[in-house]
């Protein structure tokens, strides 16, 4: 007998196959910041990257928003045990942005707007897994969802995601950020479960 039903193999994975271990489901999108909103105004607002010599390229907003667009639809899972699904989002691949980057470093620490800082792998900015994003469900993202840009890097815990990015500096060691200072993992894998140094 034919246990599957037709059409079975065209249907979508089942949601709870996308939650990491120790997720559960939301549909709101909850706001999570370490302090007040920062107001960042779009006449000063600048971008940069500084490399592990110290050459700094910069964007100026007019600038940045004339960079080819992309739209990720991602799920993203907060360390807090929260996972969405389905987001959509607008903004620039970090690919464009570090595209005429010369550098070698190995390591990113990302500073915000307001003094959050966090780090990563250089690679994990790489190859389509990260953005720099302005809008969220197609309107400008809101100041407490990081407007008007934050980090995104869907792959690992929302806390790498930046809100109110302003600059990443590339260099040859590992700078533990806010959260990864205060306990948290350096890397952070949701689907390793890398809650906590030492998981
Ligand atoms: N600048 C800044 N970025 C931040 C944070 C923060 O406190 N400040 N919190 C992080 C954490 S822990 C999470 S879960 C997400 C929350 O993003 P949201 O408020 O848009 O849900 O932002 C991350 N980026
Ligand atoms: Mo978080």
């Amino acid at each position: 007998m034919n246990v599957f039903s037709p059409g079975f193999q065209g249907r979508p994975r089942p949601k709870t196959d996308r939650l990491p271990p120790g997720q559960y489901l939301t549909e709101d999108f909850p706001v999570l910041s370490a302090g007040p909103t920062p107001r960042v105004d779009l006449n000063r607002w600048q971008f940069t990257v500084t490399n592990e010599t110290g050459r700094q390229y910069a964007w100026s907003w007019p600038q940045f928003m004339s960079l080819p667009q992309t739209k990720p639809h991602v799920d993203i899972h907060c360390v807090t045990r929260w996972s969405k699904l389905d987001t959509t989002w607008q903004g620039v691949s970090l690919d464009t942005l570090l595209e005429n980057v010369e550098t070698q470093a190995e390591f990113a620490a990302i500073t915000s707007y307001g003094g959050y800082t966090t780090n990563l792998p250089l690679e994990d900015l790489l190859d389509g897994k990260a953005w720099i994003v302005h809008s969220f469900g197609g309107q400008d993202l809101d100041p407490e969802h990081g407007g008007p840009a934050r980090l995104l890097v869907p792959h690992l815990y929302f806390w790498k995601s930046a809100k109110w990015v302003k600059s990443i500096r590339l260099l040859d060691y590992d700078e533990p950020g806010f959260w990864e200072t205060a306990g948290y993992h350096s890397y952070g894998d949701p689907w390793r479960e890398q809650r906590y140094q030492g998981d």
